[in-house]
């Protein structure tokens, strides 16, 4: 019956939207066109072949499956490029004191991504070995905001979903926790976070207080 913390990762343990946003841009560029930061937002939290049907979208472009999957492979090699450049510097600031204050009191915590280099970006920022649990994309069958991917989480950390804290800088990611009776933390704006339960700009704004009186909730 034990309180649970699930992270998501681009956006709240990393910033790499903006290498997918590069990546995905560059690709929009080599096919003729090109889209705004703005569009760039409805990207976040979304898988990559979802990605790449909104971005064909927005460029009036229509590939051949055999093209579709080679453009996808292509963006995912250009992502990779920045993201082998990445090193601890790149872990959000705020992030680590929660992390360690949720060790020093043996609180499990997961991760909850809907990527498929989750692993390999958290092998890069040196926090693989304190996850209790990885969920990532190559895990899940339903992407946000299906809540599959926190509830296996939970499930990994022996935690009931009502005893599960999310951390999501996503709309379809607040949702899906919403969706699996999770209390769902927003970090980003708070008009575009509104259904979130609680919203925070960055990690820097919560206060140890804050995790500590989550952890006193009985349910949310
Ligand atoms: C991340 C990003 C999305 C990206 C997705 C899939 O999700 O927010 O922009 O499209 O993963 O990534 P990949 O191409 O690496 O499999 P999350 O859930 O960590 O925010
Ligand atoms: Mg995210």
């Amino acid at each position: 019956n034990h309180k649970a913390f699930i992270f998501d990762l681009d956006g709240v343990i990393v910033d790499t939207a903006k290498f997918h946003f590069l990546a995905w841009r560059k690709l929009a560029n080599d096919l003729g066109f090109d889209f705004t930061e703005e569009q760039n937002e409805q990207l976040k939290g979304v898988s990559r072949v979802e990605s790449l049907k909104k971005i064909l979208k927005w460029g009036n472009k229509e590939l051949s499956e055999e093209e579709f999957n080679r453009q996808m492979a292509i963006k995912n090699e250009n992502y990779l490029s920045y993201v082998d450049e990445m090193d601890k510097s790149e872990i959000l600031p705020g992030v680590p004191k929660v992390l360690d204050y949720l060790e020093e009191h043996d609180i499990p915590f997961a991760l909850g991504s809907a990527s498929k280099n989750a692993r390999t970006i958290l092998k890069k920022i040196d926090l693989y070995k304190r996850f209790d649990a990885i969920v990532d994309g190559t895990d899940v069958s339903k992407a946000k905001p299906d809540p599959e991917v926190f509830l296996i989480a939970a499930k990994k950390l022996n935690a009931r979903p009502e005893n599960c804290v999310v951390f999501e800088d996503s709309v379809a990611g607040i949702q899906a926790a919403n969706i699996g009776e999770m209390t769902s933390i927003g970090i980003g704006d708070k008009k575009v976070l509104q259904e979130a339960d609680h919203v925070f700009a960055d990690f820097t704004e919560i206060e140890i207080d804050f995790i500590e009186k989550l952890l006193r909730n009985k349910e949310k």
